[in-house]
């Protein structure tokens, strides 16, 4: 894989730093003890129905399963995503943008067996990701690299399909979304899961700013997706609201000891209808 200019720095801005400064420091149980049920260390939140059961598991054992369980949820929203990005063949390339932790890099090439950049601004992000593709045997094909999502030097339309795994509200996506517009081939696919603000609710409600200022980001709104989209070549072929589907994930960390004290605000804007969790697949025209 070519890139460009290396000298081009990765943090293009203050606020950019401030981020990679939160990513470099995070080590919540939530993730951590997450991943170490099999290695696959996830940076997003769990879909699907929950065993309530493990909320009465004993004493000594319940925490290991309500952590089986939530990892459960989160392996399946990654699963979700993988289940979008079409057909893919082992010498095709695909892009993990805002790749944590690298479990979602992970995962694709599990499923398909194709190569995978996984990018993040955050330093320990990658090298605990790259100590991950290599204790599995995976390195040769799966590679984590420092790298801006908004100017990632990599070559014109080189990848089979991009997405974002709750990384977008980080970005601006008129930006974004013309980066991807090059990097994907002609007829790949885009596929992001994301938190978005309801456009129909009106401006971001209380609880959404509470997540703003929590993960220092900027929720985008539902409108913002699609406009960006269309003005950057990304046709929109799936759309699934997943606000449901999410709910029990959220739930069941609320009532677990690894609340981050984020559960609250997730829950209350899902409910008033001030937030909503999607996915959304678009192909590259
Ligand atoms: C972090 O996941 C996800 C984000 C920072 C994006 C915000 C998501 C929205 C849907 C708005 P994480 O797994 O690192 O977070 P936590 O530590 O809370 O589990
Ligand atoms: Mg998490």
């Amino acid at each position: 894989m070519t890139t460009h200019d290396t000298t081009t720095p990765v943090l293009a801005s203050r606020y950019q730093q401030s981020v990679a400064d939160y990513w470099n420091r995070e080590k919540n149980d939530v993730n951590l003890r997450l991943g170490d049920v099999d290695g696959f260390y996830h940076h997003h939140y769990g879909i699907g129905s929950a065993d309530w059961s493990v909320l009465d598991a004993p004493k000594d054992t319940r925490d290991e399963a309500i952590i089986a369980e939530l990892h459960r949820l989160e392996s399946a929203q990654a699963e979700f995503l993988a289940d979008h990005l079409g057909t893919i063949a082992p010498e095709d390339r695909l892009l993990d943008s805002g790749c944590g932790r690298g479990g979602g890099s992970l995962v694709a090439n599990k499923r398909f067996g194709c190569h995978v950049d996984g990018i993040s601004i955050s330093e320990t992000q990658v090298a605990f990701a790259g100590a991950q593709a290599k204790k599995r045997g995976v390195a040769d094909k799966v590679r984590f690299h420092l790298k801006n999502m908004l100017d990632t030097g990599f070559e014109t339309g080189s990848y089979r399909a991009i997405w974002n795994n709750e990384s977008t509200m980080y970005v601006d996506l008129s930006l974004l979304f013309a980066e991807y517009s090059r990097l994907l081939a002609r007829g790949g696919r885009y596929v992001t899961i994301t938190g978005c603000y309801n456009d129909a609710y009106g401006l971001p409600s209380r609880e959404v700013s509470t997540i703003n200022a929590h993960y220092i980001c900027d929720i985008h709104p539902r409108s913002t997706y699609f406009r960006e989209m269309a003005a950057n070549r990304l046709v929109p072929i799936c759309v699934v609201d997943l606000t449901e589907a999410t709910l029990p994930y959220w739930e069941l960390r609320a009532q677990s000891s690894l609340v981050t004290g984020i559960e609250d605000a997730f829950l209350t804007a899902y409910k008033n209808g001030s937030f909503q969790y999607l996915l959304i697949a678009a192909d590259r025209v």
